[in-house]
């Protein structure tokens, strides 16, 4: 995936036509495209395939089941041309690790969720879980911007693995925030899909973004 605005917009939208309408006017202002379950069921799983000739695709299924039903479920998700999945860690080691082997490396490990409740379970295993996806092979972990101080806390687990942070805007996370704490890229979804003006929304959030180390 290109790092130049570090933006991944999270294209939560119900229909096709939306798809292509918002991907159509952000297009230049991201860097990547995360699809999730609203638009797939909406759209089909060709949605992945059609959106992945534009920008990279990662597909955030949350994937979170045995060893088997990951690797098959990875395996569809890249033939339909993903460049990486969204996988759960809390299903332990060996069911990463065969997201992982699927994915050839190209999988994020959910560590602290974003959401108010992600305080609850996912907190407090967080550390544990950015430890499982450095040691299983993942490509990163997801962490939160509406915590800047956690992505911090997480970074001096994993290293110089990548960190993909949702939050942002609608969820009230900052993106100079996030990526000053030590994000990689930001994961923004209804502050752009939903503007009035998703371009233009967009290309302020890259200025904001671009201003950040
Ligand atoms: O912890 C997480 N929080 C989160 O919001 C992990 C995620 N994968 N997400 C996803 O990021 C969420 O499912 C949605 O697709 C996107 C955030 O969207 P928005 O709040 O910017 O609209």
């Amino acid at each position: 995936m290109e790092k130049n605005t570090r933006i991944i917009l999270a294209l939560d939208v119900t229909s096709r036509d939306d798809a292509m309408r918002v991907v159509r006017a952000v297009k230049d202002h991201v860097d990547g495209i995360k699809i999730n379950w609203p638009l797939i069921l909406a759209a089909g799983p060709d949605i992945i395939r059609e959106m992945s000739a534009v920008k990279d695709v990662i597909c955030d299924m949350k994937i979170a089941d045995i060893p088997n039903t990951n690797r098959l479920i990875v395996e569809q998700a890249m033939s339909l041309g993903a460049s990486a999945v969204i996988a759960h860690g809390f299903t332990g080691d060996d069911s990463v690790r065969a997201c992982v082997e699927a994915a050839k490396g190209q999988v994020f490990v959910v560590t602290e969720m974003s959401h108010p409740g992600g305080k609850q379970f996912t907190a407090p295993l967080a550390d544990k879980l950015a430890y499982l996806a450095k040691t299983a092979g993942a490509r990163g972990i997801v962490a939160p911007a509406t915590r800047p101080e956690r992505i911090a806390a997480l970074r001096k687990v994993i290293g110089d693995l990548e960190i993909i942070s949702p939050g942002v805007g609608a969820q009230g996370g900052k993106a100079s925030d996030a990526l000053n704490a030590g994000a990689d890229y930001i994961i923004v979804g209804r502050a752009i899909y939903e503007a009035a003006d998703p371009g233009k929304a967009a290309s302020e959030l890259a200025a904001e973004t671009k201003s950040c180390v």
